[in-house]
């Protein structure tokens, strides 16, 4: 069974996330197929892409399919992880990828959202940021992508917390573009792809890899980079990343012990 809907009108193509027993957990099979729809929707030369779930979703992506994380001892979000790999696909797609938002976004699915390039979103619309709460160490893409975006302390606000904060919120904060009620986003959305189709595609796909290129331009050293992957092992080696996984599967409070 499909985990995803596409369509395409003219050159704007549709990928609808439609896993809802899930709340659109993104395990593979799910990343499999929107990376596949992105694959042929380069081959169709899409001018413009929209992610979305379906219309009147309460969840549009509980994150991170947390069943697929591997156990203690394993770095859960490095690079050949399927989350990552969909964050790399919608960045190098070259034509926008507009985010059409209602509900909930939970942990890996901010960072899906925030690798679009226009986030349209619905007044519920929520957004989480979660590894505190499993006990996951955070990647350095994904720091870099919340830093990119959000002020420090409003990110550090969101991770140490892990509470949602409202589409008003993020509004204000630039996160998103516009919020538009449920009943308009959708005509919103294919208006804003409309202006952007007319529009010369080569242009738009080299200022989009520009800005990508741009915004991941930080000199980093080998020794700084060390450093963060051996902070970072610390946590994924630990108890509270253990506990953090088994407290989600047994649908039970974590009792992190910080060891
Ligand atoms: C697998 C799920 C999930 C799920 N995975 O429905 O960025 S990081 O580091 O945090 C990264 C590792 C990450 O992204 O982690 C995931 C972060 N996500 C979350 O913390 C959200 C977890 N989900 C929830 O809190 C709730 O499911 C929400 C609030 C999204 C929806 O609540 P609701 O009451 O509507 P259920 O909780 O009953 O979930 C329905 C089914 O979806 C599964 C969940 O286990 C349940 O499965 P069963 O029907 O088999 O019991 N599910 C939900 N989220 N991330 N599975």
């Amino acid at each position: 069974m499909s985990l995803i809907l596409t369509e395409i009108q003219d050159v704007i193509g549709t990928i609808v996330i439609n896993h809802p027993q899930k709340r659109n957990a993104l395990s593979e099979a799910l990343i499999d197929e929107i990376t596949t729809a992105l694959d042929q929707f380069r081959e169709q030369n899409i001018r413009t892409a929209i992610l979305r779930a379906p219309a009147g979703a309460k969840i549009w992506s509980a994150g991170h399919d947390v069943s697929e994380l591997p156990n203690r001892g394993r770095d859960p979000l490095g690079w050949g992880d399927s989350l990552r790999i969909l964050v790399r696909a919608i960045q190098e797609f070259p034509a926008p990828v507009i985010a059409l938002i209602e509900g909930g976004v939970w942990g890996g699915g901010c960072e899906v959202a925030m690798a679009c390039d226009i986030l349209v979103a619905t007044p519920e619309t929520t957004f989480a940021i979660t590894p505190a709460k499993l006990g996951v160490p955070y990647n350095l893409g994904g720091i870099l992508t919340l830093m990119n975006m959000i002020p420090l302390p409003v990110a550090k606000e969101m991770l140490f917390t892990a509470q949602p904060i409202p589409a008003t919120q993020a509004l204000n904060l630039g996160i998103i573009n516009y919020i538009k009620p449920p009943e308009e986003i959708e005509s919103f959305v294919y208006g804003l792809a409309a202006h952007i189709v007319v529009n010369s595609p080569l242009s738009i796909a080299v200022m989009k890899e520009e800005l990508r290129l741009l915004a991941s331009a930080h000199a980093i050293t080998p020794e700084l980079f060390e450093r963060i992957q051996g902070l970072r092992r610390v946590v994924y080696d630990s108890h509270d990343y253990h506990e953090g996984l088994s407290a989600f599967r047994e649908k039970r409070k974590p009792r992190f012990t910080g060891a």
